[in-house]
């Protein structure tokens, strides 16, 4: 009997994708909500190194990190919706990206929102130069890992979810529809996946926590 826990915060969006990734392998796993602040003993016992969220812990063995975790539940539950591709060169690309987008993109994206005067500014210009990139990605397949919802689409989930609450707490528009067509018709190709839909973060809630921090910084 399988036993998988998962370790996170529900709005954490690296711990989204090991939902998400569950969910679509269907899964069962008891979810364990952490708080960041004061850090449970668990926590800091299954990942001494970065003493982080998300954790995975399969039959009381901890996995660290979301990237390597998302390829560890593909590789484990290999015969239910696989996520990466056969193709070792298909695998590479995809993994490409999805550093690249880690890498490159995630922070800038989150600091666009955040900061404010010359970061923000620097911010908006490397993410937006860099969504031209996954812009051109989209360009031929409606997903990012090719006509079905895939590992590389997983690992850009961040943006589907977090563009809209961020862009109304902060009035600011980072992605509109004449420039960024496919990314805007992605992130409602992925809402219109019944298991994702079902784990979509509120976007209520989403909206608070964001407006709640704004505040706090404001202060
Ligand atoms: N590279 C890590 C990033 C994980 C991460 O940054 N998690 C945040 C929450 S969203 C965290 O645990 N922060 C706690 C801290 O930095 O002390 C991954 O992909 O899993």
């Amino acid at each position: 009997m399988e036993k998988v826990k998962l370790f996170g915060t529900w709005s954490c969006p690296f711990a989204k994708r090991i939902v998400w990734a569950l969910k679509l392998k269907n899964i069962e796993y008891e979810m364990i909500y952490e708080d960041l602040a004061n850090k449970s003993p668990e926590l800091l016992k299954y990942n001494p190194i970065h003493k982080k969220i998300p954790i995975l812990v399969h039959n009381e063995i901890p996995l660290c990190e979301s990237l390597v975790i998302v390829e560890y539940i593909d590789e484990t539950w290999k015969d239910v919706y696989p996520f990466l591709p056969k193709d070792p060169l298909d695998r590479a690309k995809e993994r490409f990206w999805a550093k690249f987008g880690d890498e490159q993109i995630l922070s800038s994206f989150f600091n666009y929102f955040m900061k404010q005067g010359k970061d923000q500014e620097e911010a908006k210009e490397k993410t937006l130069t860099n969504l031209k990139r996954i812009e051109q990605l989209l360009s031929e397949n409606k997903f990012l890992s090719g006509e079905r919802f895939g590992y590389l689409d997983l690992t850009f989930g961040w943006l589907a979810d977090n563009l809209r609450p961020l862009e109304i707490v902060t009035g600011l528009k980072l992605l509109d529809e004449d420039s960024f067509p496919n990314i805007c018709a992605w992130k409602d190709e992925i809402l219109s996946i019944p298991s994702i839909q079902e784990c979509w973060p509120n976007q209520e809630a989403l909206i608070a926590k964001y407006q709640e921090t704004k505040e706090r910084k404001g202060k």
